[in-house]
């Protein structure tokens, strides 16, 4: 880890330890292997508020934060600890089928933090004696419950350590804290996401020469990862949609197995990630190059709907104020075009809000405007967040012209919001209707 590296997962210890307070103790466990079937495993994936404070990607590991000190032993000595990274055992024969481990000796040097010990030392901090000189122990409780294999011991034994803790301890939820400090983004952070639209940007110059009748769903989901990895990403920033005609209009459709037909829209939802950090972009395109009246009626309304909104963003604005621009400008749009009646109906043919946070996840975890006092709900400077108005028409929707059935369509930017504005990311992401036109038109290549 580089300097700067170091100096960034410092700088959120740091920032989450003065948030929690001296009295309170922090206890992140990082992920775990997830089984898949049998003895096989889904590729490893760190848990990301555990990414946040060390940047660090081994499985089973843990990071004790002790504002006010800990004390911690080192063979006779004892001395006060703030921060211990637990991470896995030295283990020749594990590394030599799994990969090479970091060992507790290296965390100082490698990390930045500032003691390192093996995870089987954690039964000993998970200890009702020692917690109980703490008011409040801080973990991410939610995502513990979830952790398997080694680790499950050492929860457990938190568990019977919990009737000892429980008389004096608070036990809170670390997710609220480290989500209100997730809400605004770092440069550091900024640039990476940043790097992630970059790759996003140019797989998807790719992909719209490849585009056409008769290849598959599929093909252009991994053809965009190749290009993802190619211009730089470092993983798929989560299981992409890329669903022809009707299939658009179910919203996390996954299969992507379908044939691309001539006279159908494209809807691709997939991104890059850069090293842990999301991009997440929609776009949709004609199969055949083309768009019919009827599609590029329905288009240019979602596309006046991403551009004002994003017009609209700046610090002190409401998030919610811009979802409802969305979903007055779609009413608009079809209420002029004669598919609305009622314009209070749009929610039968828009069904999502118009976006989200997005950061270290796709759908950031920045707490709900409900959750708490805070106001998450306006915006500020470090916010990025996705704009992604979209229509949905099913060939079940009798009362819409038939021509405009079997339709869904989206347009998704990644949005940074600056001191006095805001900077789409992906605004070098195609989106005009007479630019699609055009690029599948030249260098169309096909597959
Ligand atoms: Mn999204």
């Amino acid at each position: 880890m580089n300097k700067e590296e170091k100096s960034f997962y410092l700088s959120r210890r740091k920032e989450f330890s003065k948030l929690i307070g001296k009295d309170s103790i922090a206890l992140i466990f990082g992920n775990t292997h997830r089984n898949k079937s049998y003895d096989g495993d889904y590729k490893f994936k760190q848990y990301k508020n555990f990414y946040y404070l060390t940047g660090f990607e081994e499985a089973n590991s843990a990071l004790l934060l002790a504002p006010g000190g800990v004390r911690l032993k080192t063979g006779s000595k004892v001395k006060t600890a703030t921060e211990v990274l637990f991470v896995q055992k030295k283990d020749t024969l594990m590394e030599t089928w799994n990969g090479k481990r970091l060992g507790f000796e290296n965390v100082t040097d490698g990390l930045g933090i500032q003691n390192g010990r093996e995870n089987t030392e954690l039964n000993y901090y998970l200890n009702g004696k020692m917690l109980s000189s703490f008011r409040r122990l801080y973990i991410n409780f939610a995502e513990m419950l979830k952790l398997s294999g080694e680790m499950e011991n050492i929860i457990s034994m938190f568990f019977d350590s919990m009737n000892r803790i429980a008389p004096h301890i608070e036990i809170i939820d670390a997710s609220y804290v480290l989500g209100t400090m997730r809400f605004i983004k770092t440069p550091f952070e900024i640039i990476k996401i940043s790097n992630a639209a970059d790759a996003s940007i140019k797989a998807y110059n790719e992909i719209l020469k490849i585009i056409q009748p008769g290849i598959n769903e599929f093909n252009v989901q991994f053809i965009l990862e190749f290009y993802y990895r190619y211009y730089g990403g470092n993983d798929i920033a989560y299981h992409p949609i890329v669903a022809a005609g009707e299939n658009a209009c179910i919203l996390h459709y996954e299969n992507n197995d379908q044939h691309l037909v001539p006279g159908d829209l494209l809807l691709i939802d997939s991104a890059s990630e850069f090293k842990y950090y999301c991009s997440d972009v929609t776009r949709t395109f004609p199969v055949d190059g083309v768009f019919t009246t009827e599609q590029k009626l329905i288009y240019e309304i979602v596309l006046k709907a991403n551009k004002e909104c994003i017009k609209n963003i700046r610090p002190g604005v409401k998030f919610s104020y811009i979802n409802n621009l969305s979903q007055k400008i779609l009413a608009d749009g079809l209420y002029k075009a004669g598919l609305l009646k009622d314009k209070k109906d749009i929610k039968k043919y828009s069904l999502h809000g118009v976006g989200h946070h997005i950061g270290l996840d796709t759908h950031d975890a920045v707490p709900s405007s409900a959750a708490g006092s805070a106001d998450f709900d306006t915006l500020r400077e470090g916010n990025v967040i996705t704009i992604e108005p979209g229509l949905y028409f099913t060939k079940d929707m009798k009362e819409i012209p038939e021509k405009f059935r079997g339709t869904g369509i989206r347009i998704e930017d990644d949005i940074l919001v600056t001191g006095n504005g805001c900077l789409n990311l992906t605004e070098n992401m195609i989106k005009e209707v007479d630019e699609i036109e055009e690029a599948m038109r030249e260098n169309h290549t096909g597959l």
